[in-house]
């Protein structure tokens, strides 16, 4: 059955993937963002499909979003806009209660309004803190250690909330560390794997805080977007905090392992001091999504990197080869 649905910061890393999956399942999509951080090229395939309406809208802006909710009507709404980096929520922690609480608040309250009963909210690991116990699990107390962590766990306490009270289906959804295409390497606190990769095509070294043993869980966007869908479209999902994650716990020496193989050339990796506050193990327990969704990552992460290396074609190539 083909239904609309809203999906907040569309032209982002996740949320322009998400879209494409949403498409691809011949589902009619809104994409809303202000391209704060989002980027109108990753809309270049969404954008060129008649089932795709472009708004360029701040997710905050009530009047504008109540005005999308009475046109359309809504099956489900994925919420992403958000202020993605972690040191820019130290800088501006009112601007981080703006675009990570205020406006999830914001659109809850319009599902509720014109009783669209699916939200599927971006929360994130980082809700869970330096100190938690391995694999992270839904039921841990969540120790947020920024106004970012913070702020992504208040709103998924209010859209919680909401669920308890009205007929709300808030799914909110804690990502581990996603990569893939279209992340942005821009920052130095950008995600570790876009950053490596755009310095192995610029011919220069991997930089690695530390010893290289620090593992993290890394998922592939495609996985995530996949996810997402999945929790907008599936009658039977419940109102919940989720991780979504691989449950493999990979260290960045095996990441370079990997590298090699793709830039055999590359100039050695250099080590420097680990970063200040920088967790040594992060991994996830992936069993409540797949209890729920029947969802679990499907990408190895050898794939995974080839395909953001590569492009999807060429990896599978390569790969089989
Ligand atoms: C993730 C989030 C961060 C915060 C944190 C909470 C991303 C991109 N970052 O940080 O915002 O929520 O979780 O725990 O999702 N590294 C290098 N060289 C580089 C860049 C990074 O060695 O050039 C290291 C870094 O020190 C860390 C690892 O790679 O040990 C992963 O770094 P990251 O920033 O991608 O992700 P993480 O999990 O530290």
């Amino acid at each position: 059955m083909t239904q609309t649905f809203l999906v907040t910061g569309a032209a982002g890393f996740i949320g322009s993937h998400s879209v494409e999956w949403l498409l691809a399942r011949n589902q009619r999509v809104v994409g809303v963002d202000n391209l704060r951080t989002g980027r109108l090229e990753n809309l270049e395939v969404a954008r060129s499909s008649r089932a795709f309406e472009w708004v360029l809208a701040d997710a905050c802006d009530e009047a504008v979003m109540r005005a999308l909710f009475e046109q359309h009507r809504f099956a489900g709404v994925l919420h992403l806009a958000a202020l993605v980096s972690v040191p820019e929520s130290f800088r501006e922690p009112a601007l981080n209660y703006r675009l990570n609480l205020a406006a999830a608040d914001c659109i809850a309250r319009l599902c509720l309004e014109f009783k669209c009963k699916r939200l599927v909210f971006a929360s994130s690991a980082a809700v869970y803190g330096t100190y938690a116990t391995l694999p992270n699990q839904e039921s841990a107390i969540p120790q947020p250690q920024s106004p970012y962590a913070a702020a992504k766990l208040a709103a998924e306490v209010m859209l919680l909330g909401y669920a308890a009270s009205y007929a709300l289906e808030a799914v909110c959804l804690r990502y581990f560390n996603v990569y893939g295409p279209r992340q942005d390497p821009s920052s130095p606190y950008s995600g570790v794997l876009s950053i490596f990769t755009d310095r192995f095509q610029g011919g220069l070294p991997a930089i690695v805080y530390g010893d290289g043993e620090q593992t993290r869980d890394f998922i592939s966007v495609r996985d995530v977007a996949r996810a997402n869908g999945e929790a907008l479209i599936q009658t039977h999902a419940m109102a919940d905090c989720y991780n979504v994650c691989t449950g493999c716990g990979i260290s960045l020496n095996q990441v370079l392992t990997v590298y090699r193989g793709l830039f055999p050339d590359a100039p050695p990796d250099e080590y420097t001091t680990a970063r200040i506050g920088d967790i040594r193990h992060s991994r996830g327990n992936p069993e409540k999504l797949r209890n729920i969704l029947g969802f679990s990552a499907q990408i190895p992460f050898k794939q995974g990197l080839h395909e953001l290396v590569l492009g999807e074609r060429a990896a599978n190539s390569e790969i089989r080869a």
